[in-house]
């Protein structure tokens, strides 16, 4: 790659001595099965990693190579005998899909490597294991690694806007797609695929959610962009094809972002009630379509009713008629719909519609359909309680939905990493089958998985800063395996990124560890207030400024007193979660005013008012954004000079940025509470947010 970044997949740290004579013997000679186009991406890669990792070139065999020390065999037990010969058969036949074992054997007298699995897409995964051990100077003379991913479905949604190549929520440049010029494919595109593979992600949604102009007055162009439904035109999908034939070759399923009323929009309907007839027709030639074009297919995303797209209560349906009316059209050719939860209705707060709306609907959905849950119940605000739709719906497959973009997390220039938060949400014990029963153990099944909001653009950096590469590996690692600390998956990151010196692991990890909860306290204060953030006009705009005046239903500061009594929403979870939220004395701070309005002089536990702690928190958050900045400026000289430079000029518009969150938050506290700052930091009366 030359005009962009390798990302982790950089291969630039070879190992040295006895280890590289080891990493020789066993990966210069490789023995790599036919046939699958997965297996032309693993030699491929072999190809790129190995000159720079073992200093030679590979030697790719058709056939066990006799006359060699050692060498590295990749293919299933079906396919190459030598591999049955050399590990638990059975064992490797049972794994999950994707799952894959990596075994370190002697045969026939030589030290060799083998990489197997029961499929294909396995295959790909062991071999970028194998090249991350190798990448991260780990021994590779006695392995035995068995992996299995912990979720089906591990899918990216791109927030791409055909056509005018924009990515809504995006930070790292334009649209990677340049859709008019498909079916041409760039090297970028398999560069992508890659890196996805990398880390066991499987799906892929090229476009955004939002398919249609929502009804706003605007004159953003970028508007004119949402008619993302054209892709389902026949000269747009004959486009896509080859772009999904290379996703395939990295084990990716293609996935579109479908409208609602396409069959008005496209078709000559005119409806698109679930229930019509033609309508139903329609989907079903439409499906045939796609499939014939795109054997595997994974099928339909769809956002309906929510912010301005059409949806099933336009007709006066429920949301399971309108997403199984779509998923039948699949069904036959084994697709499936992913339909998302997060909807609009009455409700001034938010926080309880998605529940009320699917919670009722529980065991309606079509086999083939995937209700797919933000992590939380608002928009991924940088810190918010667990949706309670995690364990209220047992009989329907559920996907959890997680943002890698950082949308209110400093886009693409804060320092702000999100495994910790994603941390959090899988470990929350939801108390749904009593306790033990953990976010992370609720979408196991076939049709459920997780789901990450895309990040990538055109950027160099593909995603507007270094640092936020990490949470796009990062997202990969969590849906392969959620209990893989934060500490391990980032060490990883930090190794294959920015290389093994000790000191620079030490303190990329650390400020990548750091960051999220400083991000907490200086955009919010640190005790669950949501919407700090400047909205503006245009949807495609801002959520990077602060403005806490501007959205008083979701933070409800008053003169009174500050946060939202959210009682309502807390009973949606079982007791003793509805309980503990409920009760103001048990309510973890870090989510106070989310579930609760109280006086701006409440004492907390340790005796500090509400008041007191907002101003402290924002403080000490912009305190650690500094520190943040000097751990990296520690780096000058350990890092190459360009992405330092690039990184420490991010800094120190974090840093900026961050005293601008301080100043403006806790002016407005001030203005609304009038009581003064015990530490005499902030100044009073001039406030720019009060109501
Ligand atoms: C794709 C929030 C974002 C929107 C996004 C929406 C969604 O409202 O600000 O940009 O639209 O969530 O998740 O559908």
């Amino acid at each position: 790659m030359d005009q962009y970044d390798d990302c982790w997949l950089r291969y630039d740290s070879p190992a040295d001595g006895d280890r590289l004579d080891a990493y020789r013997r066993r990966c210069v000679h490789a023995y790599v099965s036919e046939g699958a186009p997965e297996l032309a991406a693993v030699r491929d890669e072999l190809r790129r990693a190995v000159p720079s990792l073992l200093g030679r070139d590979p030697h790719l065999w058709q056939h066990p190579p006799r006359t060699v020390d050692g060498f590295l065999a990749v293919g299933t037990p079906d396919e190459m005998a030598m591999v049955a010969e050399s590990v638990p058969v059975d064992e490797v036949e049972r794994f999950a899909d994707g799952g894959y074992l990596l075994r370190s054997v002697e045969w026939e007298g030589m030290d060799c490597l083998v990489v197997t699995a029961a499929s294909d897409r396995g295959l790909v995964y062991g071999t970028f294991h194998l090249l991350r051990l190798l990448s991260t100077g780990e021994p590779v003379d006695d392995l035995d690694v068995r992996e299995e991913p912990a979720y089906a479905n591990r899918v990216i949604d791109q927030w791409d806007t055909p056509f005018h190549r924009s990515v809504e929520r995006g930070y790292g440049g334009e649209s990677i797609f340049d859709w008019e010029r498909l079916p041409d494919l760039r090297p970028r595109y398999e560069d992508y695929a890659r890196l996805l593979a990398s880390v066991g992600v499987n799906g892929i949604v090229l476009n955004n959610v939002n398919t249609e102009k929502p009804p706003r007055a605007s004159a953003n162009p970028a508007f004119d962009a949402f008619e993302g439904w054209q892709l389902l035109e026949p000269r747009r999908l004959e486009a896509l094809t080859g772009l999904a034939a290379l996703f395939r070759r990295y084990g990716i399923e293609t996935y579109l972002s479908v409208n609602f009323a396409a069959p008005m929009l496209l078709g000559d309907c005119d409806t698109a009630d679930p229930l019509d007839d033609e309508v139903r027709a329609w989907w079903e030639r439409k499906a045939e379509e796609v499939y014939d074009l795109i054997p595997d297919f994974g099928g339909f995303l769809v956002k309906a009713d929510s912010e301005g797209q059409p949806g099933p209560y336009d007709y006066g349906r429920d949301h399971a008629e309108g997403a199984n009316a779509i998923a039948a059209a699949l069904a036959p050719h084994g697709g499936r719909v992913f339909w998302r939860a997060f909807v609009y209705g009455s409700h001034d707060d938010r926080s309880v519609q998605a529940y009320e709306t699917f919670d009722p609907l529980d065991g309606a959905f079509a086999d083939n359909v995937t209700v797919q849950v933000k992590n939380g119940p608002i928009d991924f605000q940088p810190r918010e309680p667990v949706s309670t739709l995690f364990g209220s719906m047992p009989k329907t497959d559920l996907a959890l939905e997680l943002q890698v973009t950082g949308e209110y997390t400093g886009q693409g220039v804060h320092a702000a990493y999100h495994h910790p938060m994603w941390t959090e949400v899988f470990e929350f014990d939801t108390h749904a089958d009593g306790a033990g029963t953990p976010v992370k153990s609720l979408f196991g099944g076939d049709g459920e998985g997780v789901v990450g909001v895309g990040s990538v653009g055109e950027d160099r950096s593909w995603t507007g800063t270094h640092l936020a590469q990490s949470n796009l590996y990062a997202f990969g690692r969590a849906a392969w395996d959620p209990d893989r600390s934060t500490g391990t998956v980032t060490d990883e990151w930090v190794r294959q990124t920015f290389g093994t010196d000790g000191e620079v692991v030490d303190t990329v990890a650390g400020i990548l560890r750091d960051s999220w909860a400083a991000c907490v306290d200086y955009t919010t204060g640190g005790l669950g207030l949501m919407h700090m953030m400047h909205n503006g006009e245009e949807l495609l705009e801002n959520h990077y400024e602060p403005s806490p005046g501007e959205w008083p239903g979701y933070h409800g500061m008053t003169d009174d007193g500050v946060g939202v009594d959210r009682s309502a929403y807390a009973a949606q979870y079982p007791d003793p979660v509805a309980d503990r939220y409920a009760s103001v004395d048990d309510c973890p701070e870090e989510l106070l005013l989310f579930f609760h309005h109280l006086p701006w002089e409440h004492e907390l536990a340790d005796g500090t008012t509400v008041v007191q702690r907002l101003y402290d928190n924002c403080f000490a958050g912009v305190e650690e954004a500094k520190r943040l900045r000097e751990r990296w400026n520690s780096l000058d000289g350990r890092v190459d000079d360009r992405r330092h430079r690039h990184v420490a000029e991010r800094f120190d518009e974090q840093v900026a940025s961050a005293e601008r969150w301080r100043d403006s938050l806790t002016a407005t506290f001030y203005d609304y509470s009038g009581v003064a700052d015990e530490r005499g930091r902030v100044p009073a009366g001039d406030g720019a947010g009060s109501a």
